[in-house]
């Protein structure tokens, strides 16, 4: 059901309406018109149907006895935006989207609380609709998406933790469904790539990293902790540190093993101060060129704490000075739209910490920002398995003792 982009106004050259140029508003309220409402009748016929007619007294005959589908938001049942929850994983591959939490924060080094991050999603997720007014966009309409739940981690073990996740992972990137994982920490980071390279065969991806932080130490209190994610990922041939692009480096909490191996490996760094003054354009130019160079694929980690401090309380190690939410915004959905994104995490969100669900909100925002940029840009819903997908796994990848 996607269009065609070249049909999209999005796409649209500035001067192909007789030199009048629309306003972002003018043109969401054409790309309304344009889509079904097939997905939400579809809803409310199941509604009715396995939720009973509505008592004589309502008015509204769309409504059911027993809430089922979008409404009330208040009520239902905590799937990520009441998706349908997949009991059977081994019918991943027959959705678009896959979305599954990974609720480990044993490899967290000061505040903990993020095994609770995939729970505080689902919850705030409820408030959104599928419908998107500037993108022009109707998740429910376009695409198909599933809740497969959690991944089994093992909370006094981040290796065996790790085992899971990949293997996890591995089993969703392989089936065809674009992976949406919900962290955790960001420890979780290594054996996500992991699982992906697990089924990339000789093809490489490219690592772009949102975050305060460089995560790129091999240890941190003798253990693969949420600082070290990149420094064991880039040990993968199919993952190379010359493509991983860290934006939003900076401030008072980067170790400095971490910029030592920053700095041996040539990882890209742009800290806020860097992308302020480039601009957002150049610097989703130069995330892409880098992130890009000779792979065949991005997967995406979003860490919260990007962004600044402020709006983002929830998270293991808040840093003022962050991106504003518009700006990262804006940096992935850009990014999104021009790179062939394989997987996306979002990870470090703290609902213990968080206040009015702001941070587990601003997840969500990445989470359904992201589907959209990639529903606009006719990478999803997906024709067929895009060629990077290798059917064989990998059993072993790096040796790490
Ligand atoms: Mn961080």
């Amino acid at each position: 059901m996607t269009e065609n982009p070249s049909e999209n106004p999005l796409f649209q050259s500035p001067n192909s309406n007789n030199g009048h140029r629309p306003s972002e508003a003018e043109r969401a309220l054409e790309l309304e018109a344009r889509l079904p409402l097939t997905g939400w009748q579809m809803e409310v016929s199941k509604g009715l149907e396995y939720g009973l007619e509505a008592a004589d007294s309502i008015r509204d005959r769309t409504i059911p006895t027993f809430s089922r589908g979008e409404l009330p938001h208040y009520a239902g049942i905590n799937t990520f935006m009441k998706a349908p929850y997949l009991e059977d994983v081994r019918r991943v591959g027959e959705y678009d989207v896959a979305i599954v939490g990974v609720p480990h924060d044993s490899g967290t080094t000061y505040r903990p609380g993020t095994r609770f991050g995939p729970q505080g999603i689902r919850r705030i997720s409820a408030l959104y609709t599928p419908y998107n007014f500037e993108l022009g966009v109707d998740l429910r309409e376009q695409i198909t998406l599933c809740d497969v739940g959690d991944i089994f981690t093992i909370p006094a073990n981040n290796e065996k933790s790790f085992d899971q996740i990949s293997k996890g992972i591995a089993h969703i990137f392989s089936s065809g469904a674009f992976p949406i994982i919900l962290g955790g920490d960001h420890s979780i980071g290594f054996p996500t790539v992991r699982g992906i390279c697990r089924h990339l065969g000789d093809k490489k991806v490219g690592i772009i990293h949102f975050d305060r932080h460089a995560d790129t130490q091999e240890t941190d209190l003798d253990e693969r902790m949420h600082t070290c994610p990149w420094f064991h990922a880039t040990n993968m041939a199919n993952a190379p540190a010359k493509n991983l692009v860290q934006l939003g480096i900076g401030g008072w909490q980067v170790p400095r093993q971490g910029v030592k191996v920053c700095r041996e490996r040539s990882t890209n760094i742009l800290t806020v101060t860097d992308i302020v003054e480039k601009g957002i354009d150049a610097a989703v130019d130069f995330a892409l060129e880098r992130a890009l160079d000779g792979t065949d694929c991005v997967y995406i980690s979003f860490d919260i704490d990007c962004i600044d401090a402020g709006f983002v309380p929830g998270t293991g190690w808040p840093e003022p000075g962050g991106l504003l939410p518009r700006e990262a915004l804006s940096l992935l959905g850009k990014i999104v739209q021009k790179a062939p994104v394989c997987g996306l995490e979002v990870v470090e969100v703290s609902p213990p910490y968080d206040i009015s669900d702001m941070t587990s909100l601003m997840a969500t925002r990445v989470i359904c920002d992201t589907m959209a940029h990639l529903i606009v840009s006719g990478q999803l819903p997906r024709k067929q398995k895009p060629a990077y997908i290798h059917p064989e796994a990998q059993p072993q990848l790096v040796a790490w003792t």
